[in-house]
């Protein structure tokens, strides 16, 4: 039995010398190791021999048992480094090359712009809030003092929805104002508070003009404001954004949610001035209407004006970059040239 344990030994190290796959070694393993193997059952026929034979032959078995499962696992952790490194040496990664860096995207910056009048409004005071796109006609125009056939309709080229009969009728709205009205409708003064948002007319576009472009409404209501409020308010905000240098002009103005009126207007940059095709000649370039609330509007919303009194804005959002660093058309912030937009 123990020259038959020493044959085992010798042809089964050999056999495992030669295998090559873990498919392999399970093969092996279960020929040399597995139930049916003849060591495995010469182990189990050991108890059957006489004391003297069984111990020293139990010492054989054991020790080729041992060696066969150390060969095994030897083998298996060869096999399992080869595995791992065949893929790696085949596709030679360098893993000390530098990864290759993605283009980061920015802000469009007519949003970069909305954040900042925000933070600017932010820091005297105004909260910002937003609201519809698609409006009632009661809020764009009649809350406004604007009832159907007003002259003052005509300034507002409106895009219409079309509802169902029986509906109220729907716009998209013309101007940032009516959230005016859905604030003061739900809050009770003390108000400040500035809206920014899309705004829709039904308008050809030129170098200053957009069909679909962004407002800011601004909307302050307490008691005691006045017109010198408005203008102080105003002034302050051009000062943040163009600097103490910039020439701005405020002149009286008409809409009829408001009374007085005003509008504000930055000098042309790409003139200086002097007056160019994108100022129309005339070295200004409106940026926003404004005025003290109209008692009417106040009253409406049942703000009582002999208490309180407010001013408003709506201001242009796209006309401040272009004030601010010379761009000569309105369109080219919606052309989606990478060019361009990257340049802010
Ligand atoms: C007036 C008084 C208030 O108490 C409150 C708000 C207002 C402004 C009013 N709602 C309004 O929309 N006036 S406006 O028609 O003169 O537009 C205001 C600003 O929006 C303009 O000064 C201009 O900067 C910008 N704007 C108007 N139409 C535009 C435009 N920007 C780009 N494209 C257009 N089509």
């Amino acid at each position: 039995m123990l020259d038959q344990l020493k044959g085992l030994r010798t042809q089964a190290l050999s056999e495992l010398s030669e295998v090559d796959s873990l498919r392999g070694l399970e093969l092996w393993r279960v020929r040399h190791l597995g139930k049916k193997s003849a060591l495995i059952q010469i182990l189990r026929s050991l108890a059957t021999l006489p004391a003297e034979e069984r111990r020293r032959a139990g010492a054989q078995a054991n020790e080729v048992k041992t060696a066969l499962e150390s060969g095994l696992s030897e083998k298996e952790r060869q096999l399992q480094e080869a595995l791992l490194a065949s893929p790696l040496k085949s596709r030679q990664l360098d893993v000390t090359l530098p990864g290759r860096p993605y283009p980061i995207g920015g802000l469009h910056p007519i949003t970069q712009t909305i954040n900042e009048i925000c933070e600017i409004f932010g820091n005297m005071g105004f909260q910002t809030i937003e609201g519809p796109e698609v409006e009632l006609e009661y809020y764009n125009f009649e809350a406004l003092n604007i009832p159907p056939h007003h002259p003052a309709r005509e300034m507002f080229a409106t895009l219409w929805v079309e509802t169902g009969g029986g509906e109220e009728t729907t716009l998209l709205r013309t101007h940032t104002s009516p959230m005016q009205i859905r604030l003061m409708e739900r809050e009770r003064p003390p108000i400040r508070v500035i809206v920014p948002g899309r705004a829709y007319r039904y308008e050809a576009t030129d170098a200053t003009h957009e069909s679909i472009f962004f407002q800011v409404e601004g909307l302050a209501v307490d008691t005691n404001i006045t017109m010198a409020d408005l203008k102080g308010t105003l002034l302050e905000f051009c000062r943040c954004l163009f600097g103490d240098e910039r020439k701005v002009r405020f002149r009286c103005d008409y809409f009829p949610f408001v009374e007085p009126g005003a509008e504000m207007a930055i000098e042309c940059l790409a003139c200086a001035g002097a007056g160019c095709r994108l100022c129309g000649h005339s070295g200004w370039i409106e940026i926003l209407g404004a005025g003290m609330v109209h008692p009417d509007v106040l009253a409406r919303v049942g703000i009582d004006p002999d208490i309180y009194s407010g001013f408003a804005f709506g201001m242009g959002v796209e006309r401040l970059p272009m004030l601010r660093y010379g761009v000569d058309d309105i369109r080219l912030f919606y052309n989606n040239d990478l060019r361009f937009l990257r340049q802010f």
